[in-house]
């Protein structure tokens, strides 16, 4: 196993039409979900990964498991639990690809999942453990901590913990946020983080300072997202500025920071320099926003290398 991430998932519901969500009468019933959107961005890549969660026993966990699986991401830690039912989220696509999300996962499934569902086993075998903000935030009272032992897990076996702080201010307020991702920061080797973000765990958007304050806690890989403005690295002495790679089209942004952790965590696993691991995770987030859906967009290995130009296309 090369990776594993532990996450909540929900059907997302993509509107067919752009604009104000109150005016779109028609949508699409997709997948989505931040550490299942790097589960699938990873395998897609080639890298072995697991996904531990629990989806309703209903129709909707059916589809997200299957989906799943179909993904070639060892599933045998997601669960179908009775009592809870599979979370949805709606998505609003204004014209430039932004737009705003609303949840309907309050009791979800993954409220099931205590500490002994995560243990030692679970963990055991993989070179990375990926967390983010979101499944936290979804129940935070109990998997602040569950992860924060699931952090401790796996640096006892020596695998790296990478942390996207994807804060969803629907889920928590900024001082929740703020309070519980500090608690990770000292077993975090691998900060992916956003702009704003940063402003919010750190109170500052300097990337400069935000390469201090991650130093500081003891982190060795920085990788600050900046949107259509690319990105900025920090590794071992050495800061990157990635300029960004521009997309074909932006059709919808949602999963784009998912896509360049996954970029990321393949670069840093496969030993690459820092300018090499930027450039692609790059690639990869640029590559997510020209489709539509959190991970469609998300590349195989031979397509992002097309899209690099270090392999030929062959279309007929
Ligand atoms: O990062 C993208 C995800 O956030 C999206 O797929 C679903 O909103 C979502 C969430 O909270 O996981």
């Amino acid at each position: 196993m090369d990776v594993i991430t532990i996450g909540d998932a929900m059907i997302s519901l993509n509107p067919v039409t752009r604009g104000p969500m109150r005016y779109v009468n028609t949508f699409e019933r997709k997948v989505g979900g931040a550490e299942l959107n790097v589960a699938i961005g990873c395998s897609r890549l080639g890298l072995k990964t697991k996904w531990v969660s629990r989806l309703g026993n209903d129709e909707f966990g059916k589809v997200i498991l299957n989906f799943t699986r179909g993904e070639g991401i060892d599933t045998s830690e997601v669960k179908l639990v009775d009592g809870y039912p599979t979370s949805v989220h709606f998505k609003e696509i204004l014209e430039d690809g932004t737009g705003r999300t609303f949840y309907y996962r309050s009791n979800s499934p993954t409220t099931d999942l205590t500490k002994d569902d995560i243990n030692e086993t679970v963990l055991s075998g993989a070179k990375l453990l990926h967390v983010t903000g979101v499944f936290p935030a979804v129940d935070p009272n109990k998997n602040v901590e569950l992860i924060k032992e699931a952090m401790k897990l796996a640096k006892k076996q020596n695998m790296l913990i990478s942390l996207d702080p994807n804060i969803r201010l629907r889920l928590w307020s900024k001082e929740e946020a703020k309070a519980a991702l500090k608690e990770f920061l000292p077993y975090v080797d691998i900060l992916l983080i956003g702009i704003e973000e940063a402003e919010i765990l750190y109170g500052t958007d300097d990337p400069d300072m935000i390469i201090a304050k991650s130093l500081d806690e003891g982190i060795s890989y920085i990788a600050i997202k900046q949107g259509a403005e690319g990105s900025i690295g920090f590794y071992n002495g050495e800061k990157v500025v990635s300029p960004a790679v521009v997309p074909g089209k932006v059709v919808d942004t949602v999963g784009a920071g998912d896509g360049f952790d996954s970029g990321f965590i393949y670069g840093v696993l496969h030993g690459w320099s820092l300018e090499k691991t930027l450039h692609f995770a790059n690639t990869v987030g640029s590559m997510v926003v020209s489709v539509s859906g959190d991970n469609e967009g998300l590349p195989y290995l031979d397509d992002l290398l097309v899209r690099m130009g270090e392999k030929e296309s062959i279309e007929r």
